[in-house]
């Protein structure tokens, strides 16, 4: 009987060590806080992923830069110590330089362009580029066209641009950007409130969404509505960890994270225009209507830059051109 009971326990123990162990645990990172863009897709996911696995499969997000700046976040993805991370398209191009093709300047005329060649095979070449450094790509959510804020004075044309200094992300495309329209772009990682506070940079260019949720309606006095980048996360899976996932789960982890940045593009956009009107009730001095035309005019050449040599890149660049002609 005593050996019977030992037996039960000890077969009881093994099935609740095995349900234990079936849970598929996804730790996700993302460098901003809730509210952002970033956490909405990935809160989202958590929520779709978790029912549909009925359980099966668990989400703890990480978020406020809890695990590090946007570089740190990848890397982390890269070894595996996390699973997933929902990041913006600027640091990834330390990774890949594939994934500057889509920071290119005044590349997308509007969102039904964006979700067109992001959705099809073109943004479906790109994420597969990114297997080479580790990731699995699985879609795109959004930041959102990044517009220019400022503390020095109102800004038009180029010309109001000169030495102006902006904090770029750690990107080599939106460096060059800026440089070649007249500012003096410093790279840094996010978060960065405290430098625009006390002045060590002059300016930053991010969507909508971030003036209002940072609150930089506190610390900057002008914003132009420049839309000169269409700013893309990529969402990403650790390839090694994906190789470990069995078909199913792999099928239900990628419709579950394309749903969630679908519903997290369509939220994004819907909020737009509220957000403009805040950001004016709070006494930023927009330019809605900049010269844009001679913006275009001085980042025209980066497309023949050292950044976009490499014969893939290139070659990626300008199907991108083609198709958003
Ligand atoms: O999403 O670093 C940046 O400027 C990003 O746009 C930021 O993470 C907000």
């Amino acid at each position: 009987m005593k050996k019977i009971t030992v037996l039960l326990t000890v077969a009881l123990f093994i099935c609740f060590a095995a349900n234990a162990t079936a849970v598929t645990k996804i730790k996700l990172g993302v460098v901003t806080k809730p509210g952002s863009a970033q956490n909405i897709a990935a809160e989202k996911f958590k929520e779709l992923i978790e029912k549909r696995s009925n359980g099966g499969i668990n989400v703890q997000i990480f978020h406020s830069a809890s695990l590090g700046n946007e570089t740190e976040i990848l890397q982390q993805v890269q070894m595996n110590s996390i699973q997933m991370a929902i990041v913006t398209g600027g640091p990834f191009d330390t990774f890949d330089p594939m994934a500057r093709v889509v920071n290119y300047p005044f590349l997308f005329k509007d969102y039904s362009q964006v979700d067109k060649v992001l959705d099809g095979p073109l943004g479906g070449e790109l994420l597969k580029s990114l297997e080479s450094s580790g990731f699995k790509g699985l879609c795109f959510s959004e930041n959102g066209f990044r517009n220019l804020t400022n503390n020095r004075r109102p800004v038009r044309t180029p010309a109001d641009i000169k030495g102006l200094k902006i904090r770029v992300m750690a990107s080599a495309i939106h460096k060059a950007i800026w440089q070649a329209l007249g500012a003096n772009p410093t790279p840094m990682p996010w978060p960065i409130y405290t430098e625009l506070e006390q002045g060590v940079i002059d300016g930053q260019e991010n969507p909508l969404w971030v003036m209002k949720v940072y609150k930089f309606y506190e610390i900057q006095k002008y914003m132009t509505l420049t839309r000169h980048v269409y700013s893309y996360h990529i969402d990403v899976a650790s390839l090694k960890w994906w190789n470990t996932l069995d078909g199913n789960t792999q099928k239900m982890i990628q419709e579950a994270m394309y749903d969630a940045a679908v519903f997290q593009r369509k939220d994004n956009r819907s909020k737009n225009a509220a957000r403009l009107k805040f950001l004016k009730e709070k006494g930023m001095q927009v330019e809605e209507h900049p010269d844009v035309a001679a913006f275009r005019a001085k980042v025209a050449g980066l497309q023949n830059m050292e950044l976009y040599k490499d014969p893939k890149v290139h070659s990626l660049l300008l199907k991108f051109m083609e198709a958003t002609k």
